[in-house]
């Protein structure tokens, strides 16, 4: 089982490096991988087994973060409009258009590679359409799909998608907040 341990910080090498492609059909290791992957998010979203340990409730995790440097990651969390739930096992993703109109979390993004205190406001394409194979976590067999994400899906599988390449919240990020339409989550209901 992952940890917190098991997530490198910023300032590893690894977390610059480009991801490699993963072969497909899975081999058992990357298989075994991402699901440990999808199992430390689902933890951290788990009140009990986050204090047990010590886990920062996640959506979002890349293989590089655990210093596997391969393209792949996970992603588990409601759209802002808490209607869809994304649970997403993603290998070999290619974003292959951005919308124009940009967004931006209005609470700041952070990074499970980060030092907690440190957030920042990042330009996001309010949506996305990109060309992954999904996972399914029981089988283990994969299915090549065109994934159409907007909102904050869109926005946590662009952070995911840039640890692919190297890049890192924190080069892109600004401490006050853009001149643009923020992603306001239906709070308030
Ligand atoms: C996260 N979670 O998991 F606006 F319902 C962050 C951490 C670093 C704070 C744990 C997060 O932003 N949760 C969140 C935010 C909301 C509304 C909500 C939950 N990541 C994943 C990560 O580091 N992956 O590499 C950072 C996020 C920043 C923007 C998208 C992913
Ligand atoms: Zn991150």
């Amino acid at each position: 089982m992952l940890l917190m341990k098991d997530v490198i910080q910023d300032g590893h090498p690894t977390l610059r490096k480009r991801a490699k492609e993963v072969t497909l059909p899975f081999s058992k290791e990357d298989f075994d991988t991402i699901k440990a992957m999808m199992e430390l998010i689902e933890n951290s979203q788990d009140d009990e087994l986050m204090e047990k340990y010590n886990l920062r409730s996640a959506v979002g995790l890349a293989a590089p973060q655990i210093n596997i440097s391969k393209k792949m990651f996970c992603i588990k969390t409601i759209d802002e409009k808490f209607k869809k739930e994304y649970r997403l096992a993603v290998v070999n993703p290619k974003i292959l258009s951005y919308s124009e109109k940009l967004t931006y979390l209005p609470s700041g993004e952070g990074c499970l590679s980060v030092d907690e205190d440190i957030t920042g406001f990042v330009k996001r394409s309010l949506r996305i359409k990109a060309r992954v194979n999904l996972v399914d976590l029981e089988t283990g067999k994969t299915t090549n799909v065109l994934l159409k994400l907007s909102g904050f899906p869109a926005i946590v599988f662009q952070h995911e998608y840039d640890h692919l390449l190297g890049i890192m919240f924190i080069d892109k990020m600004s401490k006050t907040p853009p001149d643009i339409e923020p992603l306001n989550f239906e709070n308030d209901n």
